[in-house]
């Protein structure tokens, strides 16, 4: 008798029943090996955002993540003279990130900072420095009329050549709120400004198969990063491994009181 049909005969009930066919089967059932199926992943192919105007590039939980391109937003004679003001005339300091562990790095690019309120990111801060420099409140000005949205605060990136850059990172900051639009405007030299998605729990904080998008970042381009953008991507301006002459980027942001 098979070791099921006398376990289960003492239960009357109709979920043993099932168990009981359930063990039959198990004791017909021959015994094979099979090979585990083999799922072959793809990394899914690179996108690059050429097109001017508004690309929803995900959707989830959180909401719809959004770049606005706008390639020539400052027409290049105007560019040219806002790069030189700002290479010669902002207060341009290499500060140093500070790790949860207590070391610290200096960043590989220089920064500059305006707002009415401190700024904290890896581990470092910027005090308040209201006084915006002239060019600076008119270029202000002039995104605000442009995209219909306030600013109070901007963070300033010069990457000195190619071997400057910003790593992986998001703008997911307290004082940025929930869901920040950040308009990022581009002087000088070229440079590749990447996405990439971030990976479900499962995938362990491996990036390998997650979707990648770059934006060429050009003299005088504006990005935008909105919505849920900060929660789903990261984002990042790596290193050029041909020679490259400066890039001044300015990222315009409204913060709040922490
Ligand atoms: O230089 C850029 O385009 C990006 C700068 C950036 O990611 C940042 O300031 O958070």
């Amino acid at each position: 008798m098979p070791i099921g049909s006398k376990l289960h005969s003492t239960i009357s009930d109709g979920s043993v029943q099932n168990e009981e066919k359930c063990t039959d089967t198990l004791f017909k059932k021959k015994f094979v090996f099979e090979e585990p199926i083999k799922v072959e992943r793809h990394k899914p192919e690179e996108k690059t955002i050429k097109e001017h105007g508004i690309h929803e590039i995900s959707t989830s939980a959180n909401g719809v993540s959004r770049i606005c391109y706008f390639p020539d937003f400052i027409e290049k004679e105007k560019a040219d003279e806002i790069f030189n003001i700002l290479y010669k005339e902002l207060p341009w300091k290499q500060r140093s990130d500070v790790w949860p562990d207590g070391r610290t790095f200096l960043q590989p690019r220089l920064t500059a900072w305006y707002g009415d309120l401190p700024y904290t990111y890896s581990g470092q801060t910027h005090q308040p420095n209201p006084k915006w420099h002239p060019i600076l409140q008119e270029i202000r000005e002039h995104l605000q009329k442009s995209l219909g949205i306030y600013f109070n605060s901007m963070l300033a990136n010069l990457y000195r050549d190619g071997h400057d850059s910003v790593g992986w990172h998001t703008d997911k900051n307290p004082s940025l709120g929930e869901q920040p639009t950040i308009a990022s405007l581009s002087f000088g030299d070229s440079r590749m400004f990447e996405l990439r998605k971030n990976p479900p729990l499962e995938e362990n904080g491996d990036y390998t198969y997650m979707e990648h998008i770059k934006a060429p970042v050009t003299h005088g381009s504006l990005l935008t990063m909105e919505g849920a953008l900060q929660h789903d991507w990261q984002h990042r301006v790596p290193k050029e491994y041909h020679d490259r002459g400066p890039r001044i980027n300015l990222t315009f942001r409204l913060t709040f009181p922490e």
